[in-house]
C-alpha cells in the first residue's frame, strides 16, 4: 500500500460492533475476564489499549517496521530505548541533539551508569574514532535541532551491524515521509509524535519503532513495566493527526524551501541553516537520503538582541518551543530548546545566540514571508 493509505488505514479497520470508520477512544482502564485464567487479549490497559494498539501498527506500517510502542511523551521514548542497555554501556551519540535528550543523557542516564561520547557522526570516520570496546549503541539525530546537519545513515547501519551495536535514529524532523532510517539498516527509530506526526501541537507524545524482534521484546517490556505509556485519547488525536501527514509534509517542504531561499537573499541574515540549500554541507547526501527537505529552518542574525528585536516584532509566527505544527513556529534555540546545554558547547556547535529556528507551518507562506520580512526589519 502506499503511505497515505497506511497512514489512513493499517491497524484501523472499521470497529466490529458498529462500522465506526474512525478507531474509537477505549477510554478504560481495564478489561473483564470472561473466566479466571482466560481473558479477551486485552487485560489492563498499562499493558495494552485498542485505541494505542492501532496507533502503534499505524506507525510500524509507517516506518516500515514490525513493532512500535507509543509513550507519553518523546523524551520518554528515547528513555525506554536507553532501557535496552546496561549499566556500564557505553554510548556514542550525534554531538548536536534537542536539549532535552542531552540533559536525559547527561543528568540522568550517566547518573545509572550508563557512559556518553558526543561525536559529529556527520563527519566521516568521526563514529568510527569514538568507539570503544564497551560501545553497545549509537544514537543519531538527522537532521539535528536545530542545526540541520545531515548523518550517513546507511553508513551508521553497517558500521553497528559489523559489531552487534545497536542504531537508533531519532526521526522527528523528516517524519517517516520524508525519511525511512529502518529501510537504511538502522534497528530503531524514535519519533517526539508531538511533532508532525500529530502535526496540530495539541498532545505531546512519543513512539520507538523497529524491525527487530529481539528488540520489540524488550521494548514491549520495558513499556508495561516503567508504563510511560500514551493515553487513548493523545493516541486517537495521533492517530488523527497522521492521516494528513503526507499532506501536510509537501506543504511544510515546499515552504520550507521558499522559507531558506527567502532568508538566503535577506541582508539581515549571516547563515541560513537548511539541508535544500546547495551550501549546506551534505546536501548531496540530504538529498539521497531524504525524498524532501522538511520545514525546519535555522538562520542566524548578528547577537542576542537582533534575534530578541525581529522575535518580539513577529505578528503570525508564534514564538514558542515545539515544532512540526500546521501554525508557523519560531524560537531561539540558546535561550529555549537548548538552554540545557552548556553555553561553550552551544557556541561550539553553531547554536550561537543570534541563531534563531522556524518551524515552517502551513499557513498561506506568502504570509508568513511576510511577517518574516516585517520583523526582520527592526533586527
Ligand atoms: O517534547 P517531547 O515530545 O518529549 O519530545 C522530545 C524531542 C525529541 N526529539 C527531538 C528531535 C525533539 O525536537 C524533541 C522536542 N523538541 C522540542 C520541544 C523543540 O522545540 O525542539
Amino acid at each position: 500500500m502506499g503511505f497515505s493509505t497506511d497512514a489512513i488505514h493499517a491497524g484501523q479497520p472499521p470497529e466490529p460492533t458498529t462500522g465506526s470508520v474512525t478507531v474509537p477512544i477505549y477510554q478504560t482502564s481495564t478489561y473483564v475476564y470472561p473466566e479466571l485464567g482466560r481473558h479477551t487479549g486485552f487485560d489492563y490497559a498499562r499493558s495494552i489499549n485498542p485505541t494505542r494498539l492501532a496507533l502503534e501498527r499505524c506507525l510500524a506500517a509507517l516506518e516500515g517496521g514490525s513493532h512500535a510502542y507509543a509513550y507519553a511523551s518523546g523524551m520518554a521514548a528515547i528513555d525506554a530505548v536507553m532501557n535496552l542497555l546496561d549499566h556500564g554501556d557505553h554510548v556514542i551519540s550525534t554531538s548536536n541533539l534537542y536539549g532535552g535528550t542531552f540533559r536525559l543523557f547527561e543528568h540522568v542516564l550517566k547518573r545509572h551508569g550508563l557512559e556518553f561520547t558526543y561525536a559529529d557522526t556527520a563527519e566521516p570516520g568521526a563514529l568510527e574514532k569514538a568507539l570503544q570496546p564497551k560501545t553497545r549503541l549509537v544514537y543519531v539525530e538527522t537532521p539535528t535541532n536545530p542545526v540541520l546537519s545531515v548523518t550517513d545513515l546507511k553508513q551508521v547501519a553497517d558500521i553497528c551491524k559489523k559489531r552487534s551495536i545497536i542504531s537508533v535514529v531519532d526521526n522527528t524532523f523528516m517524519s517517516p515521509y520524508f525519511q525511512k532510517p529502518l529501510a537504511l539498516g538502522i534497528d530503531v527509530v524514535v519519533h517526539s509524535t508531538t511533532k508532525y506526526i500529530n502535526g496540530h501541537s495539541d498532545s505531546i507524545g512519543g513512539c520507538a519503532v523497529t524491525g527487530r524482534a529481539d528488540l520489540a521484546e524488550r521494548l514491549a517490556f520495558v513499556q508495561n513495566s516503567a508504563g510511560a505509556i500514551l493515553s487513548p485519547f493523545d493516541s486517537w488525536l495521533v492517530l488523527r493527526g497522521l492521516k494528513t501527514l503526507a499532506l501536510r509534509m509537501q506543504c511544510h517542504d515546499r515552504s520550507g524551501r521558499a522559507v531558506a531561499d527567502f532568508l538566503k537573499a535577506h541582508a539581515k541574515v549571516d547563515k541560513v541553516y537548511y539541508p535544500g540549500l546547495p551550501d549546506h554541507p551534505q546536501h548531496a547526501l540530504a538529498k539521497r537520503q531524504m525524498s524532501g527537505f522538511g520545514g525546519m529552518v535555522s538562520f542566524t542574525l548578528a547577537d542576542y538582541d537582533a534575534a530578541k528585536r525581529m522575535l518580539d516584532r513577529l505578528k503570525l509566527c508564534a514564538l514558542a518551543e515545539s515544532l512540526g505544527g500546521v501554525e508557523t513556529l519560531i524560537c531561539h534555540p540558546a535561550s529555549m530548546t537548548h538552554a540545557s546545554v552548556p553555553a561553550a558547547e552551544r557556541r561550539r556547535l553553531g547554536i550561537v545566540d543570534g541563531m534563531v529556528r522556524i518551524s515552517v507551518g502551513v499557513e498561506d507562506v506568502e504570509d508568513i514571508l511576510a511577517d518574516l520580512e516585517q520583523a526582520l526589519q527592526a533586527a
